[in-house]
This record gives structure tokens, C-alpha cells and sequence, in this order.
């Protein structure tokens, strides 16, 4: 077997940099305060942490709107606090990854400012466009019907240019323009740029609307379709993103990405740094970004099935036997899967999937293949926060209305890290939060979690350290199947002696097991993983194979 390098057996960690520590009590979290809870991450046994932005910006999408990409938000800290963190970080052997936004920057980005002013240079940067003139009304209207993620039109009006620009995101968000070069260049600036900083790679933010369609001749762009998903003329599911979305230049781009990172390497030495794609997409697109038998891609395309699939259809064994399968079915050979069970964007996965759940969660990603992502809070598993409408400040929530926010805002994934049962979670000394604290964190947090005898954190810990010590995860085949709408079972194994079974019951009332099937050795050589990795029910305990039972959620 050939040795893997550094990402095939990560265990990658997200931060929110917002809301993971705050060092010097205004109630947001900072570079500092990472920094002193990097033992933190050494101690769960993370070995990469990817942070969500940490630039200048205005916070409209709190760090996903760039105003310079080369420099530090300041409310975060310096570029000497960053300097630190990476210095601190390699003593710990501790790969720092970072968040790179391709799509657009903020409307207060020098570029921007620039190229509404056509400064020499600048006049291409964004998508900008006359608009047309309704022949009905012979008033000036948007060049089409496309819509951004966040609610409404995906184009605005600048009375500087007298011409719209596109944000897919918003109004705030303009739309870089990638068919310009000096675009595509300036962007490979910015990962030279980090990459010289000491970082490890990074997670490509945004990837479906790159790129938008080549307009006609005579640069009109087409109107999107009804798609019948929603009647909410607001949404952007209700038109379909067939232009404006998934791209074949946008896979280019990212092989693109990949020559300036293996270049890097290269030239200047050292440990291969990463990418990692964020893209909600079908697999046929999705795939392209791992690379293909003659370029290399993305070392891993993000896996969002875990989450999406159950999105639409809920948890049960044979949804997660499809979701499963919608990745390992669909890679290229030789590829590394991953497995993601949620992110800022997505709720709570303690709360999306049930509480109950969250342990089994943990355990089927990492007894799966290759590698996985936990977004902070998973370990001990944080649940939503509850935000009232008055306190949203999420822009897609913002840009609802008090009835149906619930339903966009992304507030109440994103509230403050847990990590004492004290004042403020222990998140800040200061007296307020930027978001409100969960309600629970006075028994979800990681002080109580390391002294009780069992929690969602010990078991966490367990598992990061089966898979760095089990050969059997590392290198093992893999077998796994629902045996009912409520059994799931996972196996690996690697010789006839090293195998390790795992069987959660996503149902509500107990279970009893066959499960000879999967324990092709029948002895005690079977490891069994179950819910509660405790004193009763230790991984290794024999077992009656014919007939394991299991309660509810276990
Ligand atoms: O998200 C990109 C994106 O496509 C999301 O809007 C996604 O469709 C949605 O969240 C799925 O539920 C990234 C960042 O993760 C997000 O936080 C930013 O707001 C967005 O890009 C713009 O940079």
C-alpha cells in the first residue's frame, strides 16, 4: 500500500472564526482567541482546521463580502496575530487551511470602487451590464430574470456606471468576472499570497456561479425558466440556474487553482497544501472537481450528501444507504471520499438530524472512508440557536420577513461556541454576544463534557483516535447497508481478524440484530462500535452476532 499524504487521513475541523473564541471581550470571536484554543483542537486529535474568512470586510455575509483580500479583518486582529496562529499552529503539527471567496468581493473592495469609476484596468472586473429597455413601458429593466441566493433580483443598478452589475449573492456581493483575465489572475495573487503566509490550502468558497453563460452576439444574456420548485417569485429556486450555475469553465478553474498550489510546492518546498471545494451540485459536476486521468483537481470536493439527501427526504438507514452511495458510486478511482455532516450554513446537524443522533452521526463518518469535516460544535453536539426575528442579521434572513425567515436565516448555526456552563458559554468575558447563546449551553458544553464519564465529546475524542491508530479504517474495504428503515450497518475490515462493524438504530424503539452476515470471522475479533463507547459496551466486547440488541438511537 503507498503512504498518504497529510489530507487522506485528516481529520479537518471548521471554524467560525465569529463565534469560536473572543479574546478581548467585545463579544465576537478572533485570531487570538483561536490561537489559544489550538491545544484544544491537538487535544480532540483535529489535525487541520480550515477558518471561515478572516479578511477585510464589511460583515454584510460576515467575512464572505472581501474588501481586501490581502489583509486581516481588523475586529479579528493583525496580520502579526495571524503570523502567530500559523507559528503556533506548526509547533502543534496542526495544518491552518483558509476560506477563499472566487466569486465576488464587497462593493467596498478598491476593485469595485475602480471599476465603477472604468479606472483603466478595472473596467471588466464584474459583470456589468446596459440592461434592456422594455419596449412596452420604454423604461430601463434588469438584462434578465435571474435571481440571487439571497431573495430578489440578481441584478442592481449603479447610478455612478449607469449600468447594472450581477451579485449572485448580495447587492453587497458583486460578481467578479472570470472571463476576464486579470481577474483570473489577481485571484491566483491572492493564493500565492497565503500560500507564502504558511497556510496549508484552502476551501474554495461559492463554486457553482463562478462562471455564467457566454452571452449572444449581441451580449444578451438568456432569461432563466420556471422551475416549479417554489411559487415564491423572491426564492431563487424559482426560476431554474441553468445559466447561471455549474459551468464547464468552472471545473477549468479550479485545475487552474490546483497548478498554483502544486507550483508552490514546487518551488518553495515543503507539505502539499490542499483544496477543498464547496459546491452544491449534482455528481456529474460535482466529480469533475477531483481532476481527471490527465490533470488533477481538487484534492477533495466537499461531500454534502449527508446532508442533503436527509434534508429532503429524513433520516432513516436506507436514505443514508443513498446518500453513501451517491458519493463512493459516483468517484473517480483513487480518489479520497469525505463526509460532512453540516457547516454555518446548514442547521445544526445535533438539531437536523435529533439529538439523539448525533453521536451515531459522528461515528458513521468516521468509520466511513477517508476523510471528514466537523463544523465546531459537532463534538459536543451543539444544537440551533433560537433568534428572533428582531436579532437576525444573517442577510438572507434579513432580506425575508418576519414569517418565513425562520426558513433562510442562517443565524441560529452560527451562535457562539460552548465552552463552559459559565457566564457567556465562556465564549467571551465581555458582557454581550454578537448572536445569542443556544439555550442549552449550560449542559452542551465542553468543560462538563470532558469531566462527565460519558458525553458526545468522549466519544468523539474515542473515535478521532480509533481511526488515527485502526489500520482496519485507514485501509480497510468497506461494506455497509441498511438492513431495515432503521438498521444501519457499516463494516470494514481488513483481514479476517481486523474488522470493525458498526451498527447504529436510527428508529425510536429497540432492535435485536443479525448480523452473522457481517462478521465474517464469528469470534470475538469483531469490533463493535455502538453508541455508548463505555464501560458496558466497549468497542472489542463480544457479542452475539446472531442476535445484538440495540435500544433506540444507539
Ligand atoms: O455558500 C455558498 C452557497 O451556495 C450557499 O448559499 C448555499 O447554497 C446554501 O447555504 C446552502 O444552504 C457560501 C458560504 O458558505 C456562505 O456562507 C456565503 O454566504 C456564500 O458562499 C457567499 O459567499
Amino acid at each position: 500500500e503507498t503512504t498518504k499524504d497529510w489530507w487522506q487521513t485528516a481529520q479537518f475541523y471548521q471554524i467560525y472564526p465569529r463565534s469560536f473564541k473572543d479574546s478581548d471581550g467585545d463579544g465576537i470571536g478572533d485570531l487570538n482567541g483561536i490561537t489559544s484554543k489550538l491545544e484544544y483542537l491537538k487535544d480532540l486529535g483535529v489535525t487541520a482546521a480550515w477558518l471561515s474568512p478572516i479578511f477585510k470586510s464589511p460583515m454584510v455575509d460576515f467575512g464572505y463580502d472581501i474588501s481586501d483580500f490581502f489583509d486581516i479583518q481588523p475586529e479579528y486582529g493583525t496580520l502579526e496575530d495571524f503570523r502567530t496562529l500559523i507559528k503556533k499552529a506548526k509547533e502543534l503539527d496542526l495544518k491552518i487551511v483558509l476560506d477563499f471567496v472566487p466569486n465576488h468581493s464587497s462593493n467596498e473592495s478598491e476593485w469595485f470602487l475602480k471599476s465603477v469609476k472604468r479606472e483603466k484596468g478595472y473596467e471588466d472586473y464584474y459583470v456589468w451590464h446596459d440592461g434592456k429597455i422594455n419596449s412596452t413601458t420604454g423604461k430601463r429593466e434588469p438584462p434578465t430574470n435571474w435571481l440571487q441566493y439571497f431573495r430578489g433580483s440578481a441584478w442592481e443598478w449603479n447610478e455612478v456606471r449607469q449600468q447594472y452589475y450581477l451579485h449572485q449573492f448580495a447587492v453587497q456581493q458583486p460578481d467578479l468576472n472570470y472571463r476576464n483575465p486579470l481577474v483570473v489572475e489577481q485571484m491566483k495573487r491572492v493564493l500565492r499570497y497565503w500560500l507564502n503566509e504558511g497556510v496549508s490550502g484552502f476551501r474554495c468558497d461559492a463554486l457553482p456561479p463562478l462562471f455564467e453563460v457566454v452571452p449572444d452576439g449581441d451580449g444578451q444574456f438568456p432569461d432563466e425558466v420556471v422551475s416549479g420548485a417554489t411559487e415564491d417569485t423572491e426564492d431563487r429556486d424559482y426560476l431554474t440556474t441553468t445559466y447561471i450555475e455549474n459551468q464547464p469553465e468552472t471545473i477549468d478553474m479550479v485545475y487552474q487553482w490546483r497548478t498554483v498550489l502544486d507550483d508552490h510546492k514546487r518551488i518553495f518546498g515543503g507539505n502539499s497544501s490542499v483544496l477543498l471545494i464547496e459546491t452544491y451540485s449534482p455528481a456529474w459536476f460535482t466529480m469533475q472537481f477531483y481532476g481527471n486521468r490527465s490533470t488533477e483537481g481538487a484534492h477533495l470536493p466537499f461531500n454534502f450528501n449527508l446532508i442533503t439527501v436527509m434534508e429532503q427526504k429524513g433520516l432513516s438507514a436506507s436514505n443514508v444507504q443513498e446518500a453513501i452511495d451517491l458519493w463512493l458510486k459516483n468517484m473517480p478511482a483513487g480518489r479520497t471520499p469525505n463526509w460532512v455532516l453540516g457547516n454555518h450554513d446548514k442547521r445544526r446537524a445535533a438539531s437536523r438530524y435529533g439529538k439523539e443522533h448525533i453521536d451515531g452521526m459522528n461515528m458513521l463518518v468516521m468509520i466511513l472512508p477517508g476523510v471528514s469535516v466537523t463544523y465546531q460544535g459537532e463534538e459536543i453536539g451543539m444544537t440551533d440557536g433560537e433568534i428572533s426575528w428582531e436579532d437576525t442579521v444573517d442577510p438572507w434572513g434579513c432580506n425575508s420577513n418576519p414569517n418565513i425567515y425562520e426558513q433562510y436565516t442562517r443565524d441560529p448555526e452560527r451562535t457562539p461556541f460552548q465552552w463552559t456552563g459559565g457566564t457567556n458559554a465562556g465564549f467571551t468575558n465581555g458582557s454581550t454576544t454578537w448572536l445569542p447563546l443556544a439555550a442549552d449551553y449550560a449542559t452542551i458544553n465542553v468543560e462538563k463534557e470532558l469531566s462527565d464519564d460519558h458525553s458526545h465529546l468522549k466519544i468523539y475524542k474515542a473515535l478521532v483516535a480509533l481511526r488515527k491508530s485502526s489500520k482496519t479504517l485507514q485501509n480497510g474495504s468497506t461494506k455497509y447497508q441498511a438492513l431495515s428503515e432503521d438498521i444501519f450497518v457499516v463494516q470494514r475490515s481488513l483481514t479476517k481478524s481486523a474488522t470493525i462493524v458498526l451498527v447504529i438504530n436510527f428508529g425510536s424503539v429497540a432492535k435485536t440484530v443479525d448480523l452473522s452476515q457481517f462478521d465474517k470471522s464469528r469470534t470475538q475479533s469483531v469490533q463493535l462500535l455502538i453508541r455508548s463507547i463505555d464501560s458496558t459496551k466497549k468497542e472489542g466486547t463480544r457479542y452475539d452476532p446472531k442476535a445484538l440488541s440495540l435500544d433506540p438511537s444507539e
